[in-house]
């Protein structure tokens, strides 16, 4: 008979390679002991130390799946899933400044950029001595990005962007923006371009009071009239196709993500059982705390396996979109729910941040929200199931 490891059931870790348990061990020991103690800190003063991408650039944990001859790992997405891991289960907003960095800016300058363009970008967003944000969504278009008003015209040598970004990670503290727009010059379609700080008519207000991924900074990207060269463009993508081939990959690196934070929450709440008593007898010595271990337990080893399947798949370029809508959406939604269970199993401590479990179920529900809500993963799945369109 096979031996039973309660923290991983369904033996995740013998299904990964050599190098992808290194990978994943590097990045846990970096997260413990450089992210851990200073994530309360962080959280209740809203900030954001930019030290941090410097720390993840050296122990190569920005770009992972980018060719090493550009400053990346050049690894594979399981292990890029397996960071992802590792770095939300101390805090979804460190996990996020990583995506963004890997997947949504230096994913598109590799992937849709020119060769001078990947010169210059990537080896120092690898090295996180630059700083990157990927700019989608507006005030007034977030489920439905194709409704963007940010707009490029053409001038002589360039362009010139107007309009404004919403709820963008990293903006304040960003040297690089990577932002879509309606070019003119290409019949309205939505193109991608790259941005560097300090030019005229651009800023990044942060945005203040959050609640929620308080250790990751979120601002606008206000555009007022910024011109730039031809050589801003993104030369090799048109279309929303172009904003989504990234969103691929920050949505499934989520997926590994949060259920990193799942985890987390899962292991407390059954330490905290283990070691509470009230009517006597510790509190995981009642039917009821079991069942909801033994939920939690589950979820997070389905949710696992499911990522690790998708990510194989990534791996042999043989992945779809739908795919990882199922492990975006279930991963993200049922992290939620154990973090809630997990809040309510610490009792009145739980609500206190010195436990951890309300920081992950507050951060969490951003993670259910971006990069497509739940419900809009849903309508993704409807609509790849029934062939009928239910967003309008
Ligand atoms: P639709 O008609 O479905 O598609 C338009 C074009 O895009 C192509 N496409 C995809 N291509 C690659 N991968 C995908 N997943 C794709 N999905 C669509 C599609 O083939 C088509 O191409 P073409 O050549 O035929 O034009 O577009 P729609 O306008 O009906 O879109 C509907 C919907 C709801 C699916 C979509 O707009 C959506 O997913 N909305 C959610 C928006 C979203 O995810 N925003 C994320 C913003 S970035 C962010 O949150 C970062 S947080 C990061 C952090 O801090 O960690
Ligand atoms: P809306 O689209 O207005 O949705 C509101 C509600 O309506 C949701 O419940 C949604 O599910 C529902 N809904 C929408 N459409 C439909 C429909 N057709 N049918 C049924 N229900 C519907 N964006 C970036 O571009 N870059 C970033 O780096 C970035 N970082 C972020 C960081 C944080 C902390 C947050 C909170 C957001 C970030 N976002 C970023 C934006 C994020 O992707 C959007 O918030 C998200 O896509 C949802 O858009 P919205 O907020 O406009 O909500």
């Amino acid at each position: 008979l096979g031996q039973f490891n309660w923290e991983d059931p369904l033996r995740l870790d013998e299904q990964l390679t050599e190098d992808e348990r290194m990978i994943a061990a590097s990045a846990r020991a970096y997260a413990q002991e450089k992210l851990q103690p200073r994530v309360l800190s962080a959280y209740e003063n809203e900030k954001t130390d930019p030290e941090i991408f410097r720390e993840m650039g050296e122990m190569g944990l920005l770009g992972t799946t980018i060719p090493e001859q550009y400053g990346g790992l050049g690894a594979g997405y399981v292990s890029y899933g397996l960071v992802a891991r590792e770095v939300e289960r101390v805090d979804s907003g460190y996990r996020s400044m990583m995506s963004v960095q890997s997947s949504l800016v230096m994913y598109p300058i590799y992937a849709y950029g020119s060769e001078e363009q990947r010169q210059k970008y990537l080896p120092k967003l690898s090295s996180g001595e630059w700083i990157g944000c990927f700019g989608l969504t507006e005030p007034d278009a977030g489920s439905d990005p194709a409704g963007m008003k940010t707009r490029a015209e053409k001038t002589e040598g360039g362009y010139r962007l107007t309009g404004s970004k919403m709820w963008i990670s990293n903006a304040p503290i960003a040297d690089v923006f990577v932002v879509w727009a309606k070019s003119e010059a290409h019949g309205g379609k939505i193109r991608g371009f790259v941005l560097e700080k300090g030019m005229k008519g651009l800023s990044a207000p942060k945005i203040a009071n959050k609640a929620s991924l308080r250790a990751s900074i979120t601002g606008e990207i206000v555009m007022d009239g910024v011109e730039v060269g031809d050589d801003a463009l993104l030369p090799h993508v048109e279309g929303l196709k172009g904003p989504f081939g990234c969103l691929n990959r920050a949505r499934y690196g989520i997926s590994w993500g949060a259920m990193g934070a799942a985890e987390s929450c899962w292991h407390a709440a059954r330490q905290y059982g283990l070691d509470r008593k009230q009517f006597g007898r510790p509190l995981a010595n009642t039917q009821l705390f079991q069942l909801k271990l033994a939920n939690m337990q589950t979820e997070i080893t389905l949710g696992l396996q499911a990522s690790l399947r998708v990510g194989r798949l990534m791996d042999d370029a043989n992945a779809a979109p739908e795919m990882i809508s199922i492990v975006k959406r279930n991963n993200c939604g049922k992290a939620l729910e154990i973090a809630r269970h997990a809040r309510d199993m610490h009792g009145g401590n739980g609500i206190s941040l010195e436990f951890g479990v309300i920081r992950h179920m507050v951060n969490l529900e951003t993670v259910n929200t971006y990069e497509g809500t739940h419900d809009v993963h849903a309508l993704i799945l409807g609509r790849a199931q029934t062939g009928l369109q239910a967003f309008f």
